[in-house]
């Protein structure tokens, strides 16, 4: 018997890429399909390092072609799934929410009619990656458990608790193996400098103004990319179905005191003084509907599958600042062509 398939989709992106260089590592015995359409945010140089190894294979395919997935799902046999593709970054959902229905929402709902036509539902299983911000928001106090009521205020967070309730609806009437995680905001390489990490890298290295939405009092959970791609391992292996599971770092930071920290950091790699880089901190017009707080209590995750995160925040953080101060051609190239028409018309007269 060959190796059994195991799809991963979004697998070109941040998280996605992690992802399947951990399964194709870790994994000889899984054949890995990446399943990618290679938007923006998508990156074949993200997976240089297993790209010629004999159990992973790319093809690039968007999610919401019904005829192309159903072809691939029929000529063989999908054990499983990891569901990472999808529409990602806030600020775009806000401009334009109907990119973010058709990947999330209707993507979604064609890969779950095609695992279940013809996937190997009796071992296999089908594993949504999903986000905290299907919560909603916190105040000052609290976290978000696996009980939390749905509550999304964006149009991305509000397509991504509908793929969520595809995903469960799937379970409850087709009795579809399935398993959903619900993680907080991830930071590490790779990840595209549209979100705060890596686009205020990108702005300290070329002296660019760097924009906090409102007065960078919003907090959020930081976990380490690899420590969510490891989450995701263990929940893919040994989840129950039909299940949910939070992931969270516990490291919850203020904007502006990780822009701070940023900074100095900065200084101190780049040989500049102490302050110069935080002189670049410019207050902008908040993010419309901006979710105040987001917190995880991921003790579920921890006390059923024995799961913690591995890095101390300061040692990933400086990890990862490392990652983009050597990989500044990657840096570079992501950040040419359409990206200066985003910036323009996110940024431009904020
Ligand atoms: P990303 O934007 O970096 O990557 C998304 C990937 O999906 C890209 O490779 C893109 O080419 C691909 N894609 C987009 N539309 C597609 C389509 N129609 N068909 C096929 N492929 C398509 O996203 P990310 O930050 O790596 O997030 C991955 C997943 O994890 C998403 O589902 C996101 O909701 C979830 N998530 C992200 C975070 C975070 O902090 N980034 C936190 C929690 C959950
Ligand atoms: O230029 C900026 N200035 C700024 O102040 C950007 C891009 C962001 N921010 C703020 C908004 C948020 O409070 O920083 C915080 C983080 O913003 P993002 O990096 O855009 O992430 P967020 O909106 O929190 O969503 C992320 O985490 C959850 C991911 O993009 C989602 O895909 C994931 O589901």
């Amino acid at each position: 018997m060959g190796k059994k398939n195991i799809i991963i989709t979004g697998g070109a992106g941040f998280i996605g890429s992690h992802v399947v260089r951990r399964f194709v590592k870790n994994h000889p015995d899984l054949h890995i399909i990446n399943v990618d359409a290679l938007t923006y945010a998508g990156n074949l140089e993200n997976l240089k390092d297993v790209e010629q190894a004999n159990n992973y294979e790319f093809l690039r395919i968007d999610i919401t072609d019904k005829a192309a997935i159903e072809s691939l799902f029929s000529s063989r046999t999908i054990h499983g799934v990891i569901h990472l593709a999808a529409e990602s970054h806030v600020d775009r959902s806000i401009t334009n929410p109907i990119d973010f229905v058709m990947t999330n929402v209707v993507g979604t709902v064609v890969l779950l009619n095609a695992y279940k036509a013809y996937g190997d539902t009796e071992n296999g299983r089908f594993y949504h990656v999903s986000t905290d911000e299907v919560y909603g928001t916190l105040g000052e106090d609290g976290k978000f458990t696996e009980e939390t009521p749905y509550d999304p205020n964006s149009p991305y967070s509000a397509s991504k608790a509908s793929s969520d309730h595809f995903v469960r609806a799937y379970h409850e009437t087709y009795k579809l193996p399935v398993v959903i995680s619900n993680c907080s905001n991830n930071y590490g390489s790779h990840q595209f400098p549209e979100k705060l990490i890596p686009l205020m890298i990108h702005n300290i290295t070329h002296n660019k103004p760097l924009p906090v939405y409102g007065k960078g009092e919003n907090v959020r959970d930081w976990l380490w990319v690899e420590d969510h791609a490891r989450a995701i391992e263990t929940i893919y292996f040994e989840g129950r179905n039909g299940e949910t599971y939070n992931i969270g770092g516990n490291n919850e930071w203020k904007n502006i005191d990780l822009v701070h920290k940023l900074c100095e950091i900065m200084d101190r790699k780049l040989d500049r003084n102490a302050g110069d880089s935080a002189k670049l901190i410019t207050y902008v017009t908040d993010r419309k509907g901006h979710d105040f707080r987001y917190a995880i209590d991921a003790s579920k995750l921890e006390n059923e599958l024995k799961w913690s995160p591995s890095v101390a925040f300061d040692q990933g953080f400086e990890k990862t600042i490392d990652w983009y101060l050597e990989n500044t051609e990657w840096l570079e190239r992501v950040t040419s062509g359409a990206y200066s028409d985003y910036y323009e018309a996110m940024y431009t007269s904020r």
